[in-house]
This record gives C-alpha cells, sequence and structure tokens, in this order.
C-alpha cells in the first residue's frame, strides 16, 4: 500500500501505525495533529472517517490535499482515508477514479481505501478497512441535484457489497467510521437521543446494524472507529451468525479539536498510545 514503485506490497501495513479520529476538514488541527504523529515516529497514518478534505471538489479542497501531502512527504509518509459519512462523495466519485486495486489516489500521498480493503503486517497480523456510517441527520441534509453540491450523499451508507467485498475471513484490527454495537457506546449516546428525529434514529440505527454484520462476519480482536465524537475503550463479547462467542475491543477517537483523537497504534500487539493534540 504505498504508490513507491520498488514497493510491490500495496497491502504491507506498518507495525507502528496513526489513527486520526474525525479531521472534519479542519485544515489547521489536522496538519497539527499529522505533524504530532510525524514527530512520534509514524509513517503510515490511517483517517477514521470525516476527512471531509473532499466536499464539493472545490480548488481550494485540492490545495489543502496538497499542503498536507507536503507535510507527510517531509517524513516521508503516506495517509490512508476510510471514508465516514461526512464526505462529498459525488465529488471523489468525479475526481478521483478507482485504480485496479481500488484506492483513489487524492495525492501521491493520500490515498483513499475501498471498503472490505485488507492489508496485513510483516508479523502477519490482519489489517481490514470498512468505511461508511449512516448520518443521524440526515433530515437537515441535502442530497446532491445531478451529482453537484448537497451536504448528504446515499454512498455514505454500507452495501450488501461493502460487506461481500469485506468477505467473512477472520480480521485482527478493522478500521472503520461506524462502530461495534457495544452496551458502553449505547449507554453513552442514549442521554442525547432527544437531539434527533425518530427518522433520524432509526437511519443510523439501520446503518450500525450493517456495521455490525461485518464485525460478525470477520470477528475482529479490535476495531479502531470515529463517528461518534467521544472516546471509548471498551471489550465486549458478541456472536456470530452461528451463535459462536467472541470479544472484540472497540476503540472510539474523539472527533478534531478534542483530546483523545490521535493516537499510535501498533496492530501486532494492539497498543494504543494516546496522542494528544496541542
Ligand atoms: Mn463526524
Amino acid at each position: 500500500m504505498t504508490q513507491d514503485n520498488s514497493m510491490t506490497d500495496h497491502t504491507a501495513v506498518a507495525s507502528t501505525i496513526g489513527v486520526l479520529g474525525d479531521p472534519h476538514k479542519d485544515f489547521l488541527w489536522t496538519k497539527k495533529a499529522l505533524t504530532m504523529l510525524l514527530a512520534a515516529g509514524v509513517k503510515q497514518i490511517h483517517v477514521l472517517g470525516d476527512f471531509g478534505f473532499v466536499w464539493h471538489g472545490a480548488p481550494q479542497e485540492r490545495n489543502d490535499l496538497n499542503r498536507l501531502s507536503k507535510v507527510l512527504s517531509e517524513s516521508d509518509a503516506h495517509l490512508y482515508v476510510t471514508g465516514g459519512n461526512h464526505e462529498g462523495y459525488a465529488a471523489l466519485h468525479r475526481h478521483y477514479p478507482q485504480d485496479g486495486y481500488g484506492y483513489r489516489h487524492l495525492t501521491d500521498r493520500i490515498t483513499w481505501l475501498p471498503r472490505g480493503w485488507r492489508g496485513r503486517t510483516d508479523a502477519g497480523t490482519v489489517v481490514a478497512s470498512l468505511g461508511g456510517a449512516n448520518s443521524i441527520d440526515r433530515g437537515r441534509r441535502t442530497p446532491p441535484v445531478d451529482g453537484r453540491g448537497g451536504s448528504w450523499w446515499p454512498e455514505e451508507q454500507i452495501t450488501e457489497d461493502d460487506l461481500r467485498q469485506l468477505g467473512t475471513e477472520p480480521v485482527d484490527v478493522l478500521l472503520a467510521h461506524d462502530a461495534p454495537r457495544t452496551q458502553a457506546l449505547a449507554a453513552k449516546l442514549y442521554p442525547n437521543q432527544h437531539f434527533w428525529t425518530p427518522e433520524g434514529l432509526m437511519y443510523a440505527d439501520m446503518g450500525q446494524q450493517m456495521f455490525q454484520r461485518g464485525v460478525e462476519q470477520v470477528k475482529p480482536k479490535v476495531v479502531l472507529s470515529g463517528h461518534y465524537h467521544l472516546f471509548l475503550d471498551t471489550t465486549e463479547t458478541f456472536h456470530d451468525v452461528a451463535g459462536n462467542a467472541f470479544d472484540t475491543r472497540s476503540i472510539i477517537l474523539d472527533c478534531n479539536g478534542f483530546s483523545r483523537s490521535a493516537a499510535v497504534f501498533e496492530p501486532d500487539t494492539q497498543t494504543l498510545r494516546i496522542l494528544p493534540v496541542v
């Protein structure tokens, strides 16, 4: 998963990676977070959705991407995006077509991963990516007209095809935007229910159910997520379709501007070290 032509294994995952919660197109915060992760020696950084820097395809967006790319290139690092719900999917698809591996190259340093992507570390730890989530505030957003404008895109939704792409072979670490249906997350979200419409709650829940199906397919040891704009680190027991129990550690990172939104993670040992973005 490198653009260096001398490297043929594009699914190589580093033994230490950076993970970043929802940047939301916040250039200064994102640059700061990248700089801190790079200073920690990380060469491969994964955004856990709601990157936001591709929205309507304006020239300013490309300018921001190029400036972030420059920061990465100074440390010979690469950024990989697992998509979220707040992404301009129409512009993404129009301006950045998939290559033969399903990657969308935003710059020579920033790559958008296809849903169901799989990689592995030298030690054999399997890392996969399953982006997408349903917007709970969909009712306040508008779809694009003729592929232009808008603030809600149907492509945010995880589809049956995405779940087929993910497959059923076990995964050690799943990079995602949505998160497993843990009791700990439900307890944190419950007090905020009144903010949303019944339709929004139901739509968001449908999306999380699709994501949960993916979790039950691949039974990840760890899922790294964004989306909920909070921090959570909990391990709970789930069951696959055959009724077999498995434990999954669900780590959710907070978003731009909040503490506990960036971390250094070792896939082989599942060690997480939060890096304060200051
Ligand atoms: Mn978000």
